[in-house]
Parts: structure tokens; sequence; C-alpha cells
């Protein structure tokens, strides 16, 4: 029996597996410029972020219609089961298909209607993050935002994604005031190849509540001495890290110097058709690397909860 999980760094797109990407691919006529799965497979040599971006946004092409949506929820979820996950913050990037013609209600059904049973047929109970892309302009994030507001009871929080270097979070101050006036959570992407600073101003400008990546903290003793003495939720990607180069091994991976630091560390599986393997994996890839014994993986498997916003509704509801 794999440990319960929450999965809280989970890009939807990123969970599109080569065999769904064609059959969506036949379904809507769309031709890729891979001849197989196997040749799309070993295009997954990524050099940094932005080579793996410009495979992910590509292959998005195959996602057409709300049933496209839907099913590639559903994979997702069927795996996530098996993997022990039983709940799940779901990223998704309305700004990569809506510049494709598809629309935030083709989106936003399709991967709501999948998640409406995902209690009752997976076990696992779900929300929805929507990211902006931060490579695009901050007034197409607040476009972006405003094209939400009818689906605003599907959505529980907004984050930002996409490349990180030259594009500081302040660049979304404004849609982040908006989105804490309309009752969204807040959570970023800092840290993941941008420099602490970038950690800093997202909590200082845009009051999030949990930072994706935050690997480069340990960089910067202040910035680690932030985290820990406000118990910001950081939630990692070891698997992401090696495929995007960010450390060059497991074995090298910095988890266990950030929990022994007193970091609230989770751990998470990003895009997991792309870095090799989904978050059950991860764990058990982490537990081997870095020899982490049974007592860290529930450490990290309880803060996948703590961290959660799922929990805090629960405190705030008995409070
Ligand atoms: C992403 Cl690994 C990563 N970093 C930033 N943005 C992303 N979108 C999907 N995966
Ligand atoms: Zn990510």
């Amino acid at each position: 029996m794999p440990l319960p999980k929450a999965e809280l760094h989970l890009h939807i797109e990123g969970t599109l597996e080569p065999e769904l990407a064609f059959e969506l691919a036949a379904r809507n006529g769309v031709t890729l410029p891979y001849a197989s799965t196997e040749e799309l497979r070993r295009a997954y040599l990524f050099t940094d972020l932005q080579s793996f971006l410009d495979l992910y946004y590509g292959l998005m092409a195959v996602l057409r219609t709300e049933q496209d949506f839907a099913d590639l929820a559903d994979a997702y979820l069927a795996r996530a089961a098996e993997q022990g996950v039983r709940h799940a913050e779901i990223f998704f990037d309305p700004q990569a298909h809506m510049a494709r013609g598809v629309s935030m209600e083709t989106v936003v059904g399709g991967l709501s209607r999948a998640l409406a049973t995902s209690e009752e047929r997976f076990g696992i109970s779900t929300l929805l993050i929507m990211c902006f892309l931060r490579d695009q302009s901050a007034e197409s994030a607040m476009e972006t935002l405003k094209a939400a507001e009818p689906y605003l009871n599907r959505i529980t929080g907004v984050g930002l994604d996409s490349a990180e270097a030259g594009h500081p979070p302040a660049k979304f101050r404004e849609v982040y005031e908006e989105a804490g006036r309309l009752g969204l959570r807040k959570v970023a992407h800092a840290g993941e190849e941008g420099p602490p600073a970038y950690i800093t101003e997202a909590l200082d400008v845009l009051k999030v509540e949990r930072i994706d990546h935050g690997l480069t903290s340990m960089q910067d003793p202040a910035v680690v001495e932030r985290l820990v003495r406000d118990q910001i939720p950081l939630t990692l990607c070891p698997l992401s890290n090696v495929r995007l180069r960010a450390v060059d091994i497991l074995e090298e991976h910095p988890l266990r110097e950030m929990m022994a630091a007193g970091l609230l560390c989770t751990v998470n599986s990003d895009d997991p058709s792309y870095f090799g393997g989904y978050v059950g994996d991860t764990f058990h890839a982490v537990q081997e690397a870095l020899g982490l014994d049974h007592e860290a993986l529930r450490t990290l498997a309880r803060n996948s909860f703590r961290a959660s916003f799922l929990e805090d509704d629960e405190e705030r509801r008995a409070r």
C-alpha cells in the first residue's frame, strides 16, 4: 500500500502521456511531428526549463475539445490513485490553450467534469489552480483572470508558471491583487531556475501562501530563515529538477538538507509524463537516492496534507 499523500504541484498538461497524445491527435486530425510514441519519448532529453517548455506547449496542440480535457484528467486520476494520492491540487495553463483558439469554457468544462466525480471513482479530492504564463504580459494575465470569472466556483486559486528567468513575480502584482479580491488562493513558481530574491518577492509582493519549487532558497540563508520562520510550504519536484538540469543527479538533490533546515517541504511530480514518474514513483526515487527512512517519508506525506488548501478549509471550519 503506497503512503496516502496529497499532490500539490502537478500541471495537468504535463500528465499527457505519448499514447494519449497520439490517440487525441488521431481523433482531432492533428499531425504530430513525431512518427511514433517511441520517437516522441526519445525527444524528452531536456537541457533546461525552456527546452522542456517548447516541447510541452507544442504537444498541447492535440488538446482541442472538452472531452479531451476530461480524458486527460481521468488518465491522471487513475495513475494518481495507484500511487496513493488522496488529494490533488491541479494546475492548468489556460493561456496556452486560448492562444490556440480553445476557450476557457472548454478547458474548465472538461477538467471540472472529470474532477466532479473523482472522489467517488478514485477516492481523490481535487481542486483547480489556474496558472498565468509569466513570460507573457501582465495584461494578458489580467484578461485571463477576467475570462475565468464565470468559472470561479470551480477554481480555487491562481499560480504563476512557465519561463522564470527575467520574469520577476512583481510583474504580476495587480493581477494577484485582483485575484485576492475575488477570493482566490495564491501560489507561484519561484526559485526553480530564478534567484532566491524571486521567492521573497513572491511572498512580499504577490502575497502567495505557498512557493512552487523554492529550490534556490538554499543559495541564501536569509531566505531559508524567512521560509522556516513563517513555515511557508515548498512544493519541491526532485525528478523535474534532475530532468531540467537544475541539479545534476538525484543523489545531489538538497531535499535532506532542506528538511533538516526546518523547511516545510513537500515532494511532487510537476509534469510526470515528461520527467519519469508520478508522485509515488518520486517518493521511491528520493528514498533510494537520498537514503530517506520511513519516518522522513511519513513526514513528507504529512507535510503534503498540512500544506494543502484542503487542510486549511478544515481548520477554518473547525474554528
Ligand atoms: C513547468 Cl517544470 C515547470 N516550470 C515552470 N512552468 C511549468 N509549466 C509546466 N511545467
Ligand atoms: Zn511546475
